[in-house]
């Protein structure tokens, strides 16, 4: 055996060969329990993998490769969230077409995958760009369209002038688009949404049903912001109907004044000719300010009189008609009633408006802060009213014919139009004389044209609106001559469904076979960063309680165990990312340690969910771990071979080794279990040293610890497997079981003595050193009488057997 360990032929060699045996290959129809292994699929952009997306998909591979020797049939797959606007900006960049560029990167990113030695089922690779993927994907719009999920409307959009595509709100932030370009404004065009509101209640209810982190489910609940209250009906002075939301409408007889939302379409209704010019004014600016700015706290509150009035049903007072940015057009009715005296928003409001202030209820610590000073001077005081004065006060509306009680959601329909080139098509024609009609069934896919100038523009409408064969067609309704949609649909919809398609990647027929999703599905671990709480895991759950209503699917959650791994810093100390500069790729510490080193120091560096900082002196030492395995079977494997005698010392300390590391890897504690193997080899090497290594113990120690070794170090593992003369891959082989009573530290019974007489008899562990066993001999109650009153001479002390303590 070569005295040295080096991984740069090792690895290489072993990893041809899985591939070429198909190792890792899920078996289709399949009598053995199975276990389905899931990370987030990438977008396989241009930069590559970096040492921080490794904590993610290296314990996910651990894990695979464990259930596998566990006798599980494992699924552990890999795809591509191929679509999107930084491949076709690259694409722009190198004069190349997005599919050229979208081969390339996937190469580049199967490559980084491979060489870290994570074990895929590469047979089942899919690429969410490829027509017979998205094909299905819009299948599945289609399927959402025939149950009245999808329709096309013509709203204002966030518009970013540099991508040259709507922006859902998700996508904006503090005045910027998702991916950094500032200066977005607001377009007002036609698009097409999903209505995942209709499936608010099932989306936050759910949440009780599966196992994520309570971070992520906060997170998803605050997206879908339930929030009940009421909807009451003020007048306009000609009698129509103007409701508003309120969480409080116990409040209502403290209204002072009404504030429309600058965008309402009653605005001009109440808009005096005085007040016209200010209103119209105020109206423009509000355009450009995004939901952040409008709501957020610290602000100054701004508006205008309309000059118009409403009103208050319950007292017919007469109220004066405002806007305000801080009322959202989308939220409840666009219209509020303002209540200074018990909301913080419309105290400031009528501070900065000198506008009158009136008590409707009792102050309490729950309400806000600078009003003290108002409800003081008013000097009344109630209790504050409970939930059930609430529900009365619904009842009273309700009675009385002026309002209602009402839930509302912070969460809007699901904007999926996107006008670029580089996405799926919607496949839906418009016809003069028919409308919308849904493209058949049996003409899908819509296939993208091929174009060289597939650049977006100014116009609002996606490049594809400029290739006349792609828009002319004819309707399939009427046979007359129609419009292609030329719309695609934003990355979401395609990874909606991705985790559906892994159990039969191949099937032409439909978008997944029942019979395959009965066995595999879903996905028993799904693993990935909290980047992803909202959008994705919210729209992949919504697309499936659609799957599970239309009878497609008996589940209808995707993931039922989802868990997040944590942020790797670079050396420096901030978030790894290729604008910082601090980007570590797998490839260079590849080069310079090996796969294996690589794999155990991204598990030893920190619990697997912990922020971390990068250092190479961490792989450094994960390297140096690696070479001792590697010492220790090429000084002592062969040699111990002969070898008859026991040693339950090492027989002990091998089942403890099986025992922690299977509860350690089902538990997702990487890196104890990397603690676990390096006490171990530090006792197996003291063995060596001290020459107790002529056992068969020691050598069974040995076999043990590469079957344990297999899942977080394969290719070091699989050598030493070979090298040693065993056959077959040792990632198919079973998992080692321990004998809990073997795993136990060993206990002897000792007898305690006085002036060698036997006064008691007590347990001790086999590792307790003598010291401690003396000490818990002269506790026992019956030796301290024995001894009570004399003074201790000596203790005559035979390891294991008995303890005397000579008295005088
Ligand atoms: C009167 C009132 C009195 C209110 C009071 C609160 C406290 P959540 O919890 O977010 O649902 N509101 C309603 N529609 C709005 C819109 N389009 N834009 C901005 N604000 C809006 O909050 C609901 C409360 O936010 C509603 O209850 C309303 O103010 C305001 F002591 O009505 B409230
Ligand atoms: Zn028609």
């Amino acid at each position: 055996m070569d005295p040295y360990y080096d991984p740069k032929t090792i690895e290489p060699k072993w990893q041809a060969a899985w591939e070429a045996q198909g190792v890792y290959a899920a078996q289709d129809h399949s009598h053995k329990p199975k276990f389905y292994g899931l990370n987030f699929f990438p977008y396989p952009s241009g930069e590559g993998l970096h040492v921080g997306h490794c904590r993610n998909y290296v314990p996910t591979d651990v894990i695979a490769r464990f259930m596998r020797m566990r006798g599980y049939n494992v699924l552990h797959p890999m795809g591509w969230d191929a679509f999107g606007e930084p491949t076709e900006e690259a694409a722009v960049k190198f004069g190349l077409q997005p599919r050229v560029v979208t081969d390339r990167n996937t190469r580049r990113f199967r490559h980084q995958l491979t060489i870290i030695g994570n074990g895929y089922d590469w047979s089942r690779e899919i690429d969410s760009s490829d027509p017979a993927y998205y094909r299905w994907t819009q299948w599945f719009f289609l399927l959402l369209y025939r149950r009245g999920l999808a329709y096309r409307d013509t709203n204002w959009q966030w518009w970013c002038p540099t991508c040259q595509t709507t922006l859902s709100s998700h996508e904006t932030k503090g005045g910027e688009c998702w991916r950094g370009h500032t200066g977005i404004t607001k377009k007002e065009i036609p698009a097409w949404y999903f209505k995942i509101t209709d499936y608010a209640d099932a989306l936050l209810d759910d949440l009780d049903t599966i196992d994520w982190s309570d971070a992520v489910k906060t997170m998803q609940s605050n997206w879908i912001g339930r929030s009940e209250g009421a909807e009451i009906d003020f007048r306009t002075e000609t009698g129509e109907i103007i409701p508003v939301f309120t969480t409080r409408p116990d409040t209502v007889y403290g209204v002072t004044f009404f504030v429309l939302a600058p965008e309402h379409s009653l605005v001009e209704n109440f808009t005096t000719p005085a007040q016209r010019a200010a209103v119209h004014a105020y109206q423009a600016q509000t355009i450009a300010r995004s939901e952040i700015e409008r709501t957020a706290e610290n602000t100054q509150k701004t508006g205008v009189f309309t000059g118009g009035y409403v009103i208050n049903p319950v007292n017919q007072a007469r109220v004066p008609v405002w806007i305000a940015d801080y009322v959202l057009p989308s939220y409840g009715t666009g219209a509020v009633m303002g209540v200074p005296a018990h909301d913080q928003r419309d105290f400031e409001f009528a501070h900065t408006y000198h506008l009158p202030v009136e008590v409707a209820i009792a102050p309490s610590d729950n309400d806000v802060q600078p009003l003290k000073a108002a409800q003081q001077a008013e000097g009344t005081f109630n209790s504050h009213p409970s939930p059930k004065e609430i529900a009365r006060v619904i009842d009273f509306l309700e009675d009385e014919g002026i309002g209602r009680a009402k839930v509302n959601y912070r969460m809007r329909d699901w904007l999926i139009s996107r006008q670029r080139y580089w996405g799926a098509p919607i496949p839906i024609i418009h016809c003069p004389t028919c409308g919308e009609v849904p493209v058949p069934e049996d003409q899908l896919p819509v296939e993208l044209p091929p174009m060289d100038d597939f650049q977006p523009d100014d116009t609002g409408r996606s490049p594809l609106a400029r290739v006349p064969e792609f828009v002319h067609t004819t309707c399939p309704q009427c046979g007359g001559l129609a419009e292609r949609e030329t719309d695609t649909m934003g990355g979401f919809a395609c990874s909606s469904w991705y985790f559906l398609r892994f159990p039969n990647p191949h099937e032409a027929e439909q978008p997944f076979d029942p019979e395959a999703l009965r066995y595999w599905a879903p996905p028993d671990l799904y693993v990935g960063g909290v980047e992803h709480a909202v959008l994705h895991l919210m729209y992949a759950r919504f697309w499936v309680k659609v799957m599970y209503d239309a009878g497609l699917i008996d589940f209808n959650e995707p993931f039922p165990r989802l868990v997040n791994q944590g942020i790797l810093q670079g050396p420096d100390g901030f978030r790894m990312s290729k604008s910082r500069g601090n980007v570590i790729t797998p490839d260079e510490m590849v080069d310079k340690y090996g796969g294996d080193a690589l794999r155990i120091y991204e598990m030893f560096m920190a619990p697997f969910d912990q922020e971390v900082m990068w250092s190479e002196d961490g792989i450094n030492g994960s390297e140096r771990f690696l070479k001792r395995v590697w010492r220790l079977f090429a000084e002592t494997y062969a040699q111990s071979a002969e070898a008859q005698e026991e040693d339950p010392d090492l027989v002990r300390m091998t089942h403890k080794l099986i025992q922690e590391t299977t509860e350690r890897i089902q538990e997702m504690r990487f890196n104890t279990m990397v603690s676990s193997f390096m006490e171990f080899i530090n006792a197996l090497s003291e063995c060596n040293q001290n020459n107790r290594w002529h056992t068969c113990s020691y050598h069974q120690a040995l076999d043990t610890l590469l079957l344990l070794l297999a899942p977080a170090a394969p290719h070091i593992a699989e050598e030493l497997w070979h090298v040693t003369g065993h056959t077959g891959s040792i990632h198919l082989q079973t998992w080692p079981t321990w004998d809990p009573a073997l795993a136990q530290d060993e206990v002897f019974s000792v007898a305690v003595q006085v002036n060698g007489k036997t006064r008691q008899v007590i347990e001790v562990s086999a590792q307790a050193a003598p010291a401690e066993v003396e000490a818990q001999a002269k506790a026992e109650p019956a030796v301290l009488r024995a001894v009570d009153g004399k003074t201790i001479a000596r203790i005559i002390h035979i390891p294991g057997k008995v303890v005397n303590i000579v008295v005088k």
